[in-house]
């Protein structure tokens, strides 16, 4: 099945679906082993991993490469953090036919303003793209995909940016009724009230993604009860990473030796086998000349 049909096939299922967020290749490989059944390419950990900002310091082609390996490690549906578009609708479009032909099968857009800001940074109040603006780029989204299942997600950022529900719900109105797919509404409260009001007025009247990194302790089921399609988790690939990397660096720093190390550390040849090198062995047996050939005896 094509990773398009996949990603429309979790966003219209009946059952509370799960993206699992990745960062590179081999992260992206870790979530489809772990069983899941799409990736998220999220806009903090691309960037963090490529120690930048998440503030758009990463170019979008910068991100477009980490999408290529990505998208060639895993089998699974990507659906891409696309920040606000990077740009206006013209650049928002020219995204599209670009992840299209690197088999991205859907992209995300928030209606804040490049360069964008992590919804979680508290700077200065986050001004919101005008309605009808935001509309106009989803519309020339949908126009210029080429693949009909090819998804483009709007994302409602008016709670973070402090708007109350009636904001939230014009908004996700206005995206729904401009073609979008789905739309995400995010919340940065430590609970899920904004989210449970926002889905008692939203009605079901279209497919709802929700990103809890903040209100993580509501339980899973709850977000099921709620009529929430799919659930995003979004961090917790690079977050983890992070904390094994700086335990191990310390360590092998303060006793200048691996010895300890070795045992808690990934062994060699489970990273061989992530990156499939059995293959590439048995490649060389059938496509090159074999020892004997070439010494010609
Ligand atoms: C991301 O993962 O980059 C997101 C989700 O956009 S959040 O960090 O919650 O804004
Ligand atoms: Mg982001």
């Amino acid at each position: 099945m094509k990773k398009t049909a996949k990603l429309r096939q979790l966003i219209q299922s009946k059952n509370l679906e799960f993206l699992m967020e990745a960062h590179n290749g081999l992260s992206a490989k870790i979530v489809e082993e772990a069983g899941f059944k799409g990736i998220w390419a999220s806009g903090l950990t691309v960037s963090a991993s490529l120690g930048v900002r998440d503030n758009n310091e990463a170019s979008w082609t910068q991100v477009l490469d980490v999408l290529e390996f990505m998208s060639d490690a895993s089998s699974l549906p990507i659906l891409l953090d696309g920040d606000t578009g990077y740009g206006n609708f013209n650049n928002a479009r020219r995204l599209v036919k670009k992840l299209e032909q690197r088999n991205i099968a859907g992209v995300c857009i928030e209606d804040k303003l490049f360069p964008k800001t992590n919804s979680f940074i508290n700077g200065r109040a986050q001004p919101l793209a005008e309605i009808d603006e935001f509309c106009g780029k989803i519309k020339a989204m949908k126009d210029v995909q080429n693949d009909d299942d090819f998804a483009v997600i709007a994302r409602v950022e008016a709670f973070i940016a402090g708007w109350d529900l009636a904001e939230a719900l014009r908004r996700a109105e206005a995206y729904r009724q401009a073609g979008a797919d789905a739309v995400l509404i995010h919340s940065k409260r430590a609970d899920a009230a904004e989210i449970e009001a926002f889905m008692a007025e939203w009605g079901g009247r279209h497919p709802v993604v929700i990103v809890p990194t903040k209100y993580f302790a509501t339980p899973t089921r709850r977000f099921a009860e709620l009529g929430i399609s799919l659930v995003i988790w979004a961090n917790h690939n690079l977050r983890a990473s992070i904390q094994a990397m700086q335990t191990i660096s310390r360590q092998i720093f303060l006793q200048e030796s691996i010895k300890e190390a070795e045992g808690s550390v990934a062994p060699l040849d489970e990273v061989f086998r992530l990156q499939q090198a059995d293959e590439l062995q048995a490649a060389e047996k059938k496509y090159l000349p074999s020892q004997k050939s070439i010494r010609g005896d």
